[in-house]
């Protein structure tokens, strides 16, 4: 199981950091500049919010706290919790963490609405 979820998230990064372990993740637009996914490769509820992702065509600066442990400290101590997924939001300089796959999801639909409208 460890492998797939290696495999499938190996699969869809790109321009990876192996320094910082920051990477941006999908494919598309620069509407998600505000916008930083922490994540951990063998987390199941991390899956599904890159599947959203892909599917709603979106770029999001992924943070593996996995692997890159300033990434965890940096969610432990903005957000409070080390769990994942968390959507880091920068809007207009005020930071809010999402922590619930199912509320990011519902966040990144709206935002690809946005994106895609017209
Ligand atoms: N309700 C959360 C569940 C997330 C969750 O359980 N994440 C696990 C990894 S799969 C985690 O971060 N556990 C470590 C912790 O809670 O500190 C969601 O759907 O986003």
């Amino acid at each position: 199981m460890k492998l797939f979820f290696e495999r499938w998230f190996g699969g869809i990064k790109s321009e990876n950091d192996h320094q910082s372990g920051e990477h941006r993740v999908n494919h598309a637009p620069a509407v998600t500049e505000h916008l930083t996914l922490y994540y951990s490769p063998s987390c199941f509820y991390c899956v599904r919010v890159q599947r959203a992702m892909e599917r709603l065509r979106l770029t999001i600066n992924g943070r593996d706290i996995q692997r890159d442990e300033g990434a965890r400290m940096q969610l432990l101590t903005g957000g409070g919790r080390s769990t994942v997924p968390c959507l880091r939001i920068d809007s207009n300089g005020v930071i809010s963490w999402m922590y619930e796959s199912a509320d990011i999801i519902r966040y990144l639909k709206g935002v690809a609405e946005l994106a895609y409208a017209d």
